[in-house]
């Protein structure tokens, strides 16, 4: 059954609420949405850190004219097919048994949700989500499960550990301490919002998690509401970091729903950091950075620690935008 049809008695989406303007207020080197001016400026694509290579594959397939979920996956295919993006894919540190799994996550327009969890094997872990999304009555596999049907859909079973990501992995074994480091490249999930001409938005989300994590350990990326959520009517939000602090607050839902209650996109991201940091003491040792998007077009951006940022896409112009942080140290 075609997940399309199955959604049909049960539609996520229609809430009709109007868009509030909004106004961007990322320190950018983009000075053109510093200021709402109340029009919509799209296609745009958004994602978490330094992810250029992506952000221009999805601008690649927006520039045509092209749907924003098919600009969402061939972005996040980007880097998952990198072998020297460790937190991503292919590549991706494996677990504290030296296993490769993947979490990964899309959403559509019409509400649609996709997802895979600690998969093995598959590079395309954010393809493999889509199917699920397309041609299953679910809208999440793991493990074992996720991997078998992505064979049954064609897709090459393949060792994701690369001899760089094993040494590295035997180093951290003498020691095995695991103590999650903010900002270094245990921390680099790709996160990515767009919108198509059509004013449609879509995202996606995918990761090989937490470096040297305990088997069977699933963050917040593939979930819905903590690593991602879309909403057409409103828009989009996706987060980085330490998921089990996304899980515990439900991120991405909050800051789509903030915005539905008239909030900047950057407004909603601070208050969704807000929200971790006040319930959590132990905020200085670790980091979680928002993303959202509305369907202005309009972006907000913002993490505990300094250090994070996103890569955009825009009016045909890419532009790194540094996040503003609760707190400078990081
Ligand atoms: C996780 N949120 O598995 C992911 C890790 C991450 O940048 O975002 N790294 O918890």
């Amino acid at each position: 059954m075609k997940r399309r049809n199955f959604l049909k008695n049960a539609s996520l989406t229609g809430l009709g609420l109007a868009v509030a303007p909004a106004i961007a207020s990322c320190e950018t080197d983009d000075k053109k949405v510093k200021k709402s001016t109340g029009k919509t400026v799209v296609p745009v694509v958004v994602a978490t850190w330094r992810f250029h290579n992506a952000t221009k594959a999805a601008w690649e397939v927006l520039e045509k004219g092209g749907t924003s979920i098919d600009a969402i996956e061939a972005g996040c295919r980007v880097e998952e097919a990198d072998l020297k993006n460790t937190t991503v894919g292919n590549g991706g540190a494996p677990d504290r048994d030296g296993n490769v799994t993947l979490d990964a996550c899309i959403m559509s327009k019409d509400g649609g949700y996709g997802a895979v969890v600690c998969m093995e094997n598959i590079a395309h872990p954010i393809s493999v989500a889509r199917k699920v999304m397309e041609e299953t009555p679910h809208v999440l596999l793991a493990g074992k499960g996720a991997e078998q049907f992505a064979v049954e859909q064609g897709f090459k079973r393949e060792n994701l550990l690369t001899e760089a990501s094993k040494k590295a992995w035997e180093k951290w074994k003498v020691k095995s301490e695991y103590k999650p480091i903010i900002n270094i490249e245990n921390h680099d999930t790709i996160g990515m919002l767009a919108i198509d001409k059509n004013g449609d938005i879509s995202g996606g989300c995918t990761t090989s998690g937490m470096a040297y994590k305990m088997a069977g350990r699933v963050g917040d990326s593939a979930i819905i509401g903590s690593g991602l959520f879309i909403d057409n009517a409103i828009g989009g939000a996706t987060a980085t970091g330490m998921g089990e602090e996304v899980l515990k607050t439900v991120g991405s839902y909050l800051i789509v729903e903030l915005m539905r209650q008239g909030r900047t996109p950057q407004e909603a991201c601070e208050e969704g950091v807000k929200r971790i940091v006040a319930s959590n003491p132990n905020y200085q040792n670790f980091q979680v950075g928002y993303v959202a998007l509305n369907k202005q077009g309009e972006y907000g951006c913002y993490c505990i620690h300094g250090g994070f940022g996103i890569s955009k896409f825009q009016e045909g112009k890419q532009t790194y935008i540094d996040s503003k942080a609760y707190t400078k140290k990081g």
